[in-house]
This record gives structure tokens, C-alpha cells and sequence, in this order.
């Protein structure tokens, strides 16, 4: 086992990963930035390192820095949490080279995924239903508008480099087929350097359901089961939940089955999620892979009543999976607290925390590394909590929601906690029925 982690991030995840470490005997190294003093991974961790100003490209994001941090520490393996380096296929080769373990899958599982193209691939070969499209990369306007007519429209141009729906469209017709190509080749180039673009057929009001897996060095891969994460604003997820509400024992077994051959296929080694497009007929196609533990991984630990961080410091010093696929027990819902004005369109609201009690009780679980007092950065991400609640039901675990919104309180700044108490209460949502266009149509001020 390790002796030594450095974890190579910031905020809850950071602080998440010391707790399961500190339950392992394991010791712990916090990096941080200038503006993240104060922060309470760099308090709680046994060892802490300054990396640089705020920017993360001069601090989280910088694999020197990084590894220096690691070579003065003696650490013996690193955690990159979710974000900055974690789907970073050269860092993960930089750590091989230097003997320190990195707490993921191997580096060509990162880089294989992280190419769309290539991974769509990957997935028909190893069996996993894609999205009906082009075969691999568009060579050219001419290409795309007869591969499109083929498909038949609506299509869906993506760039291979994609991820967050950059570099993506939506062609309803043929002639509106150009300006979107074009668009979508500038975007793709100017966000990821890389202009590959591919086509698929429109999945209209499609769910988005993802699978977690478990692979170990031995070959042996198991599923934990779905999320249902269609409740997205602009692709940033806002709730997740488990089981999904869309969901069946029979499509559990039949999307667990495809998410399961998709890891043996690779080969692939640590924790990851299979995501998946589910349309109304129940239809599911693969859409992609991450490589990282997720920031909605609680939602998981909560219905499987397993430490996914543990999992992963498991897996990578070598220990084999024990026993099959996880079936979930009871519901848990994920309310992702963001420091944004949901009245304003959401813009971020960064600043210092006046107050703040968090909701507790049964069954309520907090993630969070801030406190009163503490000043929200302007140079990250604004999520500041996680809250999960769960419970025998659905409807009980909304109604504990409900409660735990209620009680939360956070002063000084702007939070997502009113947008949350409007969703719990919508009869749609509380009847399961949702798309990921749930909130295209979603009115904070009608009640
Ligand atoms: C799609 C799709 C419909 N049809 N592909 C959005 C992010 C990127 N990873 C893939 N995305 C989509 N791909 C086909 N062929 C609809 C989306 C999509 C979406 C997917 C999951 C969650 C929220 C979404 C919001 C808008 C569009």
C-alpha cells in the first residue's frame, strides 16, 4: 500500500480524498495555489506545498510544479481528483516515468478516450451500441453533406476533441448544414487546436444516463450501476440521482452488460464512468468515457454503501476486485451548491461567506471544504457543496431534500440553493419526467 499521496487538486474533492486517505493510514500532501491559503485541503492534509499564483495553468494545471512538489515530499503515488490534470494522458505518462503511481487507468486508456473518434470505435469494436453516424472523421463539406443526407436530418456534428459541447451542433435540415459545419470546425480549433469533426443522427430528448465502473490490474471489470445526470444547464450537471427514474431491471442489466464490456475491452484499470444517451423507446447508445472519479460519485457510495475513493487507492496499489456488479439499495440525490445567482442566469457570484451551516441529519451528507468566513476565489470552478441526500424511496429522498435546502444556510453570496428548493417541487421532476432539455423550458420565478 502507498505510504504517501499527493493529491493534485483544490476544494471538496481535495479534502475528500484526505479523509479516505487519513482512514487508510495513508499520509497526505495538499498543493495550492497563493489564492487558496486558506483552504482547508492545505489544513487538513499532513503536508503542504505552494505551487504558484492563482492562475491554474501556473499552480493545479502545472505538471513541473506538480512534480517537484512530489519529489521534495516523497510521495509514492498521486490522486488528481476531477478536473485540472485528472484526464491529462501526458501527466499520467510524466508520473510513470518518475516510479509514482497514478491514481487512474493507464495513459493510453486516458488518450483513447479522450479522442471521440477513436473511442466510438473502440466501443463498436468491443460491442457497445453507438449513435448511427459517419464512419470515423469527416473528410470535407462535400463529405459531411452526403454522409448527413445518408443519416438522414436532424444531425449532430461533434469534434472528436469534444466534451462539454464545444465544438457541437445541431443540423435540423440540409441547408442549414454549411454554416454549422463551418462553425463548428472554428470552434473546435480554436477550443481543443484539432478540427476533426463527425456526424451523428439527432437523438431527440435524449436522457443521459451514465454507468460507473470498477476494472482491476487483472482484467476483471464490475459496474456499480447508473446515474441519471439529465438535469444539465448549458452541459454543467446541476443533480444526479440513483437509481434513475427512467430506469428498469431489465435495462439496468442490459446497459451494465454494455458498460462492463466496454472496461474488459480496454482493459481498463480504476474507476470510470460509460456515459449513455437513453431516448424514449429506451434505446441507449454510447456516448462517452471519463477516466476520473466524478464529482457526483457520492451518489453512487450512497445507494452502494461503498468509499469510491478507497476503490480507487485499492485498485492501484494492485488489490483484486472481490465479488460482482452492485445492485443500488434505496434512492440518493446530488444537489450541486454553486456560488451563482440562479436569478441572474446564473453568473458567478464569488466573495466572502458571512455565514454558513450546512443541513445535517439523517441521511443528509454534506461535501464541502468551505466555511464561514472563507472567501470564495474568482479563478476556479464555483461549485462550493455537494449535497446528497438519500433514502428508502424517491419521493422520501425529494422530500429530505427538501428539508435539507431548507435548513442550509449560506450568507454574503449568491447560491443555487433557490434553484434547487423550485426543481424538488416540480411535478415533472417529482414524476421522473425529464430529458436533458428539462431546464431549456424551466422558469426560476414561475411558481
Ligand atoms: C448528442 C445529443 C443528441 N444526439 N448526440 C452533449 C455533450 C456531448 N458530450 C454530447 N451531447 C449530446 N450528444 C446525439 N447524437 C445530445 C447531446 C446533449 C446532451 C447530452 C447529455 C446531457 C445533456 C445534453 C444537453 C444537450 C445535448
Amino acid at each position: 500500500m502507498f505510504k504517501k499521496i499527493l493529491i493534485a487538486n483544490r476544494g471538496e474533492i481535495a479534502l475528500r480524498i484526505i479523509r479516505t486517505c487519513r482512514e487508510m493510514n495513508i499520509k497526505t500532501v495538499a498543493v495550492y495555489s497563493t489564492a487558496d491559503r486558506e483552504s482547508l485541503h492545505v489544513r487538513f492534509a499532513d503536508e503542504a506545498v505552494c505551487i504558484g499564483p492563482p492562475a491554474s495553468s501556473e499552480s493545479y494545471l502545472s505538471i513541473p510544479k506538480i512534480m517537484a512538489a512530489v519529489e521534495i515530499t516523497n510521495a509514492d503515488a498521486i490522486h488528481p481528483g476531477y478536473g485540472f490534470l485528472s484526464e491529462n494522458a501526458d501527466f499520467a505518462e510524466v508520473c510513470k516515468e518518475y516510479g509514482i503511481k497514478f491514481i487512474g487507468p493507464q495513459p493510453e486508456h486516458i488518450r483513447k478516450m479522450g479522442d471521440k473518434v477513436t473511442a466510438k470505435e473502440t466501443m463498436i469494436k468491443a460491442g457497445v451500441p453507438v449513435v448511427p453516424g459517419s464512419d470515423g472523421l469527416v473528410k470535407d463539406l462535400a463529405d459531411g453533406q452526403r454522409i448527413a443526407s445518408e443519416i438522414g436530418f436532424p444531425v449532430m456534428i461533434k469534434a472528436t476533441a469534444g466534451g462539454g459541447g464545444k465544438g457541437m451542433r445541431i443540423v435540423p435540415k440540409a441547408e442549414d448544414f454549411e454554416k454549422n459545419w463551418n462553425s463548428a470546425r472554428q470552434e473546435a480549433k480554436a477550443s481543443f487546436g484539432n478540427d476533426g469533426i463527425y456526424i451523428e443522427k439527432f437523438v431527440e430528448e435524449p436522457r443521459h444516463i451514465e454507468f460507473q465502473i470498477v476494472g482491476d490490474q487483472f482484467g476483471k471489470v464490475v459496474h456499480l450501476s447508473e446515474r441519471d445526470c439529465s438535469i444539465q444547464r448549458r452541459h454543467q450537471k446541476l443533480v444526479e440521482e440513483c437509481p434513475s427514474p427512467f430506469m428498469t431491471d431489465e435495462l439496468r442489466e442490459k446497459m451494465g452488460a454494455a458498460a462492463v464490456r466496454a472496461g474488459e475491452f480496454i482493459k481498463y484499470e480504476g474507476v470510470g464512468t460509460v456515459e449513455f444517451l437513453v431516448d424514449k423507446y429506451r434505446n441507449f447508445y454510447f456516448m462517452e468515457m471519463n477516466t476520473r472519479i466524478q464529482v457526483e460519485h457520492p451518489v453512487t457510495e450512497e445507494v452502494i454503501d461503498h468509499d469510491l475513493i478507497k476503490e480507487q487507492i485499492k485498485i492501484a496499489a494492485g488489490e483484486p476486485i472481490i465479488g460482482g456488479n452492485y445492485l443500488p439499495v434505496g434512492h440518493a440525490i446530488e444537489c450541486r451548491i454553486n456560488a451563482e445567482d440562479p436569478f441572474n442566469n446564473f453568473r458567478p457570484s464569488p466573495g466572502k461567506i458571512k455565514s454558513f451551516h450546512s443541513s445535517k441529519g439523517h441521511g443528509v451528507r454534506v461535501d464541502t471544504a468551505v466555511y464561514a468566513g472563507y472567501t470564495i476565489p474568482p479563478f476556479y470552478d464555483s461549485m462550493i457543496a455537494k449535497l446528497i441526500c438519500r433514502a428508502r424511496t424517491r419521493e422520501e429522498c425529494i422530500t429530505k431534500m427538501e428539508r435539507a435546502l431548507d435548513e442550509f444556510i449560506i450568507e454574503g453570496i449568491k447560491t443555487t440553493v433557490p434553484f434547487h428548493q423550485r426543481l424538488m417541487k416540480d411535478p415533472k421532476f417529482r414524476e421522473g419526467d425529464f430529458n436533458t432539455g428539462f431546464l431549456n423550458d424551466f422558469d426560476l420565478e414561475d411558481r
